[in-house]
């Protein structure tokens, strides 16, 4: 359950991380996909994070912290026509610097569930696979599709990308997907708790 999700802090490249705190879940996928809608439906707060119908428009990582507990991560967009060669670079910089922190629990990986998945989505998606961290794929925009096609249309997008044949079909609009979304961050955010009570019992054993 969310209760509470306050906006914490952005950083751009160079920047800082706000303090580490439990589980950190971040939404990664091209500009305009719905990683801002996801999350504002995700915490019931339509203003949380910004979204735009421009796409390109967040350039920093955002970071929400939730229950006071742990972090969902408002990732910048790729995919611009726009960006310069230096922004794209830039951008590339600042993704890869967070992907290798160490400090990711899990990506959710959002796909439009309309269209395959672009050369940067298949890039993006070997930068996951390759510092490892562990991912869903959610196929966002449901609503735009007839209902009897979509569960093959998010699963085909997972394919298309290379990865396991299985993508979450969600709707910001109709809220299809959310409850199944929200169970995974439960399950990421127990997971986390576990481990940080194994590594504080393990300094008890050494003192
Ligand atoms: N129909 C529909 N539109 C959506 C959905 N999610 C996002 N959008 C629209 O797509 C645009 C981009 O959404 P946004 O969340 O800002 O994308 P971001 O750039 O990935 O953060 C906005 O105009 C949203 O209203 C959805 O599930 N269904
Ligand atoms: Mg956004």
């Amino acid at each position: 359950m969310i209760k509470k999700a306050v906006f914490e802090t952005s950083t751009g490249i160079g920047g800082k991380y706000p303090e580490q705190c439990g589980a950190e879940i971040a939404m990664v996928g091209k500009s305009n996909v719905g990683k801002s809608s996801l999350i504002n439906s995700l915490c019931n707060n339509s203003k949380l994070a910004r979204t735009s119908s421009t796409p390109g428009k967040t350039r920093l990582i955002n970071f929400f912290k939730v229950n006071g507990e742990f972090y969902i991560v408002d990732l910048p967009g790729y995919g611009f026509a726009k960006a310069s060669k230096t922004e794209q670079k830039s951008w590339g910089g600042l993704i890869e610097s967070y992907l290798s922190s160490g400090r990711l629990s899990h990506i959710f990986m959002l796909l439009d569930i309309r269209h395959p998945p672009t050369e940067e989505d298949k890039m993006m998606f070997r930068w996951i696979l390759y510092y490892g961290v562990p991912f869903t794929l959610v196929a966002t925009k449901a609503d735009k599709l007839a209902k009897s096609k979509r569960a093959a249309a998010a699963n085909l997008a997972a394919k298309l990308l290379g990865a396991p044949p299985f993508a979450i079909p969600f709707s910001a609009e109709s809220k299809q997907g959310r409850d199944e979304l929200i169970k995974r961050i439960g399950d990421i955010v127990a997971e986390e708790r576990k481990i940080c009570i194994k590594s504080e019992s393990a300094i008890d054993i050494t003192q």
